[in-house]
């Protein structure tokens, strides 16, 4: 097979922290000695109490259990400000871009740390404590990531909720782990448009009564005010001192929660802590993304997503870098946003998603190409995979054949990058995360679990744990145990699916199982399932993923109505209105398909490859139906199907 392979451009090499002997003798050391890689590498942040024992792990399903640096102590907030003082109070830790290309703002290290004391004292006198949990609901502004460092500050342990979810999703976050806190805004802004975010957590919490409220001025808009409960930020940090001591933490301390989808069930509260998701945040945020002192750093995330946890928030600033934080959308006010950023801020690192890609690759060349980037030097793609076309476009347009493009693997789950190119060490082939990071020992599967050699492909697991693993399901480790190590014993098995090429580089073919990734949002088919069986209209509904020219998946939903329903266009509307209002806009279904039955085994098990093979208007190649109980099923579902080419 003929594939273009990119090697390292010799201007890239000779900055890189790391050439490719180099990675080979790291990663070496790595899997063969991880207790004298790791003890070495966890000093690179900050313990009040240096750890002496480094890796305590086990995969064995009768005993899964992850530990690293457990007797160390340290607070991660003291890490991503107060050390960085000395030698860096005056560099900026944040740049806040807002969504209006009129609004942007400095935040140095000096200034930053006033602004976490500040919220952090805040927390304290709302009652919040050390192990509480607290939900930030908020837009991207610079109080989310002050909120975040200042419940790390207090020892509190924040879970985001991202802006686009619901009133619902939010009152069953903030069940999920009783939160008695909530941080918010009153509204926000995107676009040019305005998010209702205190009106969504005032309806959150008739279902979720919390305490306290703190709501942060970002439009001004109307809201309403609960006496008792609610606190405007800006007049109790006016009334606090902006100095706080740091809470000591122990490292296995959890730092945060984030709801993420699964394949079954509501979402899962993956837990993370304190000092070995820390050490690999930062360590694979230098390495992966060859950070640089005095390099500006941006990734467009959203805190609301791992990704803005680990690469706009912690990753960053345990570092002491310039991280961008951007507030809008890459299409406001014209397709050329991202690179007028790029181009004021002179922007040297940019970390984007393939769904943003392609729909900015949709508008046109002339976008890019009127703006500079010549302070572009690194490319990075995240969240799904990114396919050869898009690949290259952000190449040869964006980055203008000079950039390396780091397509880094990785999930909720594994709290950092686990298989990435490194830019001074690995050649590049577009579409192919290529190889593990250091500490990272992954491995191919088949369905019976059998591990296979050499150029192959299958199920990814990973061999051994690696300090900013997940370490429980929050409040359910027997979920966590069933999810992620039952499938292959001795295991942690990833959910997706890949190909290992004769170069040993690895190419991340999707997920395996009912988790469909819409424009790099991870969703369960089954949340949009029982969203729509909600519905007083709907009798059952089937939810799966179907190839999307800018989404990559789009959502595709068969549903059967109750007896004597019409199945109209208007129904349709309501259907798509009533998800949104159940879980969020970024849930609506794309289409919609009305089936008055849906195809079922005998013990009437839904089979969804037929479901899928349909959606991809693939149904001639649809195997083996003689398994249905009603074989003519199918042949409605085909004639009426909704993405006919
Ligand atoms: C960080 C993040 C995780 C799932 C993951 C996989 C997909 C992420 C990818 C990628 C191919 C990449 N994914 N990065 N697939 N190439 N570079 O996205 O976390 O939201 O938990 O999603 O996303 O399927 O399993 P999360």
């Amino acid at each position: 097979m003929s594939e273009a392979v990119f090697p390292v451009p010799a201007e890239v090499a000779a900055r890189a922290l790391v050439d490719d002997a180099k990675y080979q003798e790291m990663y070496a050391k790595s899997v063969n000695d991880p207790e004298g890689f790791w003890g070495e590498h966890g000093k690179r942040i900050d313990w009040i109490k240096p750890f002496t024992k480094v890796k305590n792990t086990s995969y064995d399903y009768d005993n899964v259990s992850i530990k690293w640096f457990e007797d160390g102590t340290l607070n991660v907030s003291a890490n991503c400000v107060d050390r960085h003082l000395a030698e860096r109070g005056d560099q900026i830790a944040i740049i806040w871009e807002g969504d209006d290309p009129s609004e942007h703002k400095n935040i140095t290290y000096k200034e930053l740390h006033g602004e976490v004391c500040r919220f952090a004292n805040v927390l304290k006198e709302q009652g919040v404590k050390k192990g509480d949990r607290v939900t930030i609901y908020m837009p991207m502004i610079p109080e989310a990531a002050y909120a975040m460092l200042a419940c790390a500050r207090v020892g509190a342990v924040h879970s985001i909720v991202f802006g686009g979810f619901s009133p619902d999703s939010l009152a069953q976050r903030i069940e999920g782990c009783s939160s008695r806190c909530v941080i918010t805004a009153d509204e926000g802004l995107r676009g040019g448009r305005k998010v209702p975010l205190k009106a969504n957590v005032d309806k959150a919490c008739e279902k979720a009564p919390v305490d306290s409220v703190i709501m942060v001025k970002r439009t001004g808009g109307d809201v309403d005010f609960v006496e008792g409960r609610d606190v405007w930020y800006h007049e109790a940090a006016a009334k606090v001192a902006d100095t706080c001591e740091p809470e000591e933490m122990n490292a296995e301390d959890p730092l945060f929660i984030l709801y993420t989808s699964g394949s079954t069930g509501q979402p899962k509260g993956v837990l993370h802590t304190s000092g070995g998701y820390l050490t690999y945040a930062s360590m694979t945020h230098q390495y992966v993304f060859d950070y640089h002192d005095g390099d500006v750093y941006w990734c467009t995330a959203d805190v609301g997503w791992v990704t803005g946890h680990s690469y706009i928030v912690y990753g960053p600033l345990a570092n002491g870098a310039t991280t961008l934080m951007f507030e809008g959308v890459p299409t406001y006010p014209s397709p050329s946003r991202f690179w007028e950023v790029c181009d004021k801020h002179k922007v040297n690192i940019f970390y984007t998603a393939p769904t943003a890609i392609r729909a900015l690759m949709g508008g046109g060349d002339e976008h890019v190409t009127k703006t500079d980037r010549s302070s572009l030097r690194l490319l990075g793609s995240v969240g799904e995979p990114i396919n050869p076309e898009a690949w290259n476009w952000y190449y040869n347009v964006v980055g203008e054949k000079r950039c390396p493009i780091v397509d880094t693997w990785w999930q909720t789950e594994t709290g950092g990058i686990l298989i990435s190119p490194l830019p001074g060490a690995t050649d590049l082939k577009p579409g192919s995360a290529t190889r593990p990071f250091f500490g990272v020992q992954p491995a191919i599967v088949d369905a019976e679990g059998k591990v296979l050699e050499g150029a192959t492909e299958g199920n990814l697991v990973i061999t051994d744990s690696w300090p900013g693993q997940m370490r429980t399901v929050y409040g359910d480790h027997d979920r966590f145990v069933q999810t992620y190590f039952a499938t292959y014993k001795g295991y942690y098995f990833t959910g997706d699916g890949c190909r290992r090429d004769a170069d040993g580089y690895y190419w991340i073919t999707g997920r395996v199982d009912d988790v469909i990734n819409v424009s790099g949002h991870r969703m369960g088919t089954a949340e949009v399932e029982s969203a729509l069986v909600a519905h007083p209209k709907v009798s059952e509904a089937a939810v799966v993923g179907y190839p999307h020219d800018i989404k990559g998946q789009g959502i595709y939903a068969y549903v059967t109505l109750m007896e004597g329903e019409e199945p109209t266009e208007e129904l349709k509307k309501e259907l798509v209105k009533h998800v949104r209002a159940e879980i969020g806009p970024i849930a609506s279904p794309d289409l919609i398909q009305f089936a008055p039955g849906l195809p079922k085994t005998r013990s009437g098990k839904i089979m969804r490859r037929i479901l899928r093979k349909i959606a991809e208007d693939s149904f001639d190649s649809l195997g083996d139906t003689s398994t249905l109980a009603d074989p003519a099923v199918v042949d409605d579902l085909i004639d009426n199907r909704q993405n006919k080419a």
